[in-house]
């Protein structure tokens, strides 16, 4: 195992949430881990005891200090919801938009060997085709996808500008046992997971037949590795899903089968805003980094009732 001193020093932001904290896990014992998180969803019992926690937010003057003193920065902080983002649409851009740009700037005064940041394929808005690819038109619905699409757009223009080795993915519905069933802007998987556990009907918002790319945490931890390592990553953009889609409905009988639950599903109204339809196309991925996503759903759902 390589030594305190000579391992890589990687700063994580957000690194107590949802993505933050697994890369936490993969990372710590080869590199020299400092999460800066803002304690906003989550506490510090997320990383082990023995990574260097600091409390503080992205948009202030630590952040620059902390990317002084790394190798790389992974830029996973961020105002998470669509809804929120609807509600205060200057909340979420002061976070994503001016927090990136903060980093950003210090990652280029200072020398950063890699830059990584994590966007949504929430910038494509309703998608005209599927599956989806890097290049399908970019058209959000929600100030969330705008504040997302801006990161990104700085991000690949400060590789070209500043020749900084910045890397961005876009990632489709990420679930993991550490999504927080009870926050009312977590995933459908969560929620499902959370109601067959109580023995309670699912609830589906419209017909049930829109389809979603839910892809597992572990992926998207694989795939960042990747970036870390392929300098071909840098001034790229990557789409981050499985390349495979499922009804809701079909989810559903998934996660009730799993819990052995028997209770028929309940529908609501669909929700104002929601896409029909999404999946995504990993070529590019596939291609330039190696990426294979391992986890199959069902894999994915059984590791929630263990
Ligand atoms: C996901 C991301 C969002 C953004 C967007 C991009 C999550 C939590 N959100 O939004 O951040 O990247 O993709 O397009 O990953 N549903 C039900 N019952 C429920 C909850 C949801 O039927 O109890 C439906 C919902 O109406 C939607 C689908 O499930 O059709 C997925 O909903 P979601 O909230 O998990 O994620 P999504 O795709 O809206």
């Amino acid at each position: 195992m390589p030594t305190q001193n000579d391992m890589q020093k990687i700063l994580i932001t957000g690194g107590l949430g949802q993505v933050g904290s697994y890369l936490v896990d993969a990372l710590h014992e080869k590199a020299k881990i400092t999460v800066l998180d803002n304690y906003s969803s989550t506490t510090r019992e997320a990383v082990p005891p023995e990574v260097n926690v600091i409390k503080g937010d992205v948009k202030d003057r630590i952040a620059a200090d902390l990317v002084n003193q790394n190798d790389v920065v992974i830029h996973t902080a961020a105002q998470i919801s669509v809804t929120a983002s609807m509600k205060d649409p200057l909340f979420d851009a002061q976070n994503n938009v001016f927090g990136t740009l903060n980093l950003l700037e210090a990652a280029r005064r200072f020398s950063i060997s890699k830059f990584i940041y994590i966007s949504s394929a929430a910038v494509y808005g309703d998608p005209i085709e599927v599956p989806i690819t890097e290049s399908h038109p970019q058209d959000p619905l929600s100030p969330y996808g705008v504040s997302k699409l801006s990161g990104e757009k700085y991000c690949m223009m400060y590789h070209k500008a500043f020749g900084l080795p910045s890397c961005c993915i876009r990632p489709f519905n990420i679930y993991s046992p550490r999504q927080d069933p009870g926050n009312p802007y977590s995933g459908v998987i969560s929620r499902f997971i959370e109601k067959a556990r109580a023995g309670q009907s699912p609830v589906i918002f419209g017909d049930g037949t829109q389809t979603r790319d839910f892809i597992s945490v572990h992926d998207i931890v694989d795939i960042i590795t990747l970036l870390l390592e392929k300098e071909d990553a840098n001034g790229h953009v990557f789409n981050a899903g499985t390349g495979n889609s499922i009804t809701v409905s079909e989810l559903a009988n998934m996660v009730l089968d799993i819990f052995d639950v028997d209770v028929p599903v309940q529908y609501m109204p669909e929700r104002p805003g929601d896409i029909k339809y999404s999946c995504s196309d990993i070529s590019k991925a596939r291609k330039t980094l190696g990426f294979e996503p391992k986890v199959s759903l069902r894999e994915g759902l059984m590791e929630f009732a263990e």
